[in-house]
């Protein structure tokens, strides 16, 4: 019976853990971009994320891989400078995050692709992905707080759409909290996708049951500002443990009843 017991208990873990898996690929949002559509402009904004606890996301597929784009205070050359998709969620440890972006790792003529900004009020960054640190041997970036201190994009007129892009480490007051799970991705159909998962208590949130939505904002540019992402999501509590008991009684109806009846009773 202790077995049965433990098996419930080993179903039940699924649902308190997401478990996104940081390899850069989106299946585990509900993205597919395996196939050849996925090249086509739009695609991101007609196949939206799904699944998951409350998946917070903001899509603008609005280049691709054939000729020149306006993308938003600047143009694309093909599909390199359109910032396409951001999503948020969480589970009780972690904050997850997918972008989702036209440039590779090493940038495209001369343009660098920039940080993941982070903060708690809109427009103020304290957090930031290093993504220059990107190790990609140990699929791990360095994570810090207490940013007083960004960059601003290179093309002067996108300032004040686009900024900012990258966060001073040398001369700034940056904190180094660790090491994240980070995964740059090579090109999905000329696609690239930067996938982190961040430690709610580096962030100081809890998620547990009971504790309050926590909004957070997120940002995210290229070195010229050609285009931008700014994502206004919620850190949300897990559900309690016992209405997912509940929910998985009344999901193996009587049996399951009968299975913890006896156990209680053994
Ligand atoms: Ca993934
Ligand atoms: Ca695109
Ligand atoms: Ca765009
Ligand atoms: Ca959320």
């Amino acid at each position: 019976m202790r077995k049965i017991f433990l098996s419930l208990c080993l179903v039940i873990t699924p649902l308190i853990g997401y478990g996104y898996i940081i390899d850069g690929y989106i299946w585990d949002w509900g993205v597919d971009l395996s196939p050849t559509s996925a090249k086509i402009k739009g695609y991101l904004d007609s196949n939206l994320p799904k699944g998951g606890l409350d998946i917070d996301f903001i899509t603008e597929d609005n280049a691709d891989y054939t000729g020149n784009w306006s993308v938003g205070p600047g143009g694309s050359t093909k599909n390199y400078y359109d910032a396409e998709a951001f999503y948020f969620d969480n589970d009780a440890n972690y904050a997850y995050i997918a972008l989702i972006q036209g440039l590779s790792r090493s940038g495209y003529n001369s343009i660098d692709p920039g940080d993941i900004a982070i903060g708690f009020s809109l427009s103020s960054y304290s957090y930031g992905i290093d993504v220059s640190s990107y190790d990609q041997t140990n699929k791990k970036a360095n994570f810090y707080g207490n940013i007083k201190s960004w960059d601003s994009v290179t093309i002067s007129a996108h300032k004040p759409y686009s900024d900012p892009w990258r966060f001073k480490i040398t001369g700034g007051n940056a904190q180094l909290l660790g090491a994240i799970d980070f995964v740059y991705s090579s090109a999905q159909n000329t696609h690239y996708v930067l996938e982190a998962r961040i430690p709610l208590s580096l962030l100081g949130v809890t998620a547990t049951p009971g504790s309050p939505i926590t909004p957070i904002f997120l940002h995210w540019t290229m070195e010229c500002g050609n285009d931008f992402l700014n994502l206004s999501a919620d850190i949300n509590p897990v559900p309690e443990p016992s209405s997912l008991v509940l929910m998985l009684l009344s999901f193996l109806g009587l049996g399951g009843l009968k299975f913890l009846n006896k156990y209680l009773k053994s």
